[in-house]
């Protein structure tokens, strides 16, 4: 579903309507109705209890990320996968359902017009409160050369989608507003991206969400076993 008008907000030419960000890489705004958007915060609330809690990751240099994550189907830590959160409490990460799956092929139909046989078996959800950012960054982890698909909930933000090359230039800044859809494949699978800033206040209180941000990324990991 796309449709949703387009305007300005006096930070971006704001082009709601769907668009190819870069090759592969696609933005498809207002793509969740508010009732699925209210059904995914009902979720998400109920993964982020556990059995492994939502939490701050801990990075390797004793860095702590902004964001809250919590995993489904594989855990990641940096950087790896596992079945288990050795870095939280070592709790078994909770299932990957398969009706988040089909909705992940909804979403390729929507952005590619196929779904390319696409099974993902992990989610990350992560938490922003108004303060949160995430870096540039690539999603390499995954075994796997599928396409990741991004679903936001709550706040905008402002997404910064790159280059496979490095951190830095050229990038576009593209504004995600709650309900959109974002997939990046093909050529734009391994390109760094993240997230400079959240736009607190932004959200609409119908989604469930009374502040910050959420969102959901499907991913195949290409894994199999217990972990790796
Ligand atoms: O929050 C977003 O839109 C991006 C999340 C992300 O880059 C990630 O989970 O790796």
């Amino acid at each position: 579903m796309t449709g949703a008008a387009s305007g300005d907000d006096g930070l971006f030419a704001v082009e709601r309507e769907r668009t190819e960000i870069a090759p592969g890489a696609v933005h498809v705004p207002g793509w969740l109705s508010v009732e699925r958007q209210r059904e995914l915060v009902a979720a998400c609330r109920e993964w982020a209890r556990g059995p492994v809690p939502m939490r701050h990751t801990v990075l390797p240099g004793g860095g702590v990320m902004s964001v809250r994550t919590v995993c489904l189907g594989w855990h990641w830590q940096p950087y790896r996968y596992a079945r288990t959160a050795g870095d939280v409490n070592g709790a078994p990460v909770a299932p990957f359902p398969d009706w988040l799956a089909d909705l992940g092929r909804e979403a390729l139909v929507a952005a590619y017009g196929r779904t390319g046989g696409y099974a993902p078996d992990t989610a990350l959800i992560n938490f922003y409160d108004g303060a949160a950012r995430m870096g540039m960054h690539q999603d390499k982890e995954e075994r796997s050369g599928a396409p990741v698909v991004s679903l936001s909930i709550g706040d905008s933000c402002v997404f910064r989608f790159g280059n496979t090359g490095s951190r830095g230039r050229p990038y576009r800044d593209v504004e995600l507003v709650s309900g959109d859809l974002f997939v990046f494949g093909g050529p734009s699978r391994f390109a760094y991206h993240g997230v400079p800033r959240i736009l607190p206040g932004t959200a609409d209180p119908a989604v469930g969400l009374e502040s910050g941000r959420l969102n959901i990324t499907l991913r195949e990991t290409g894994l199999s076993g217990s972990s790796r």
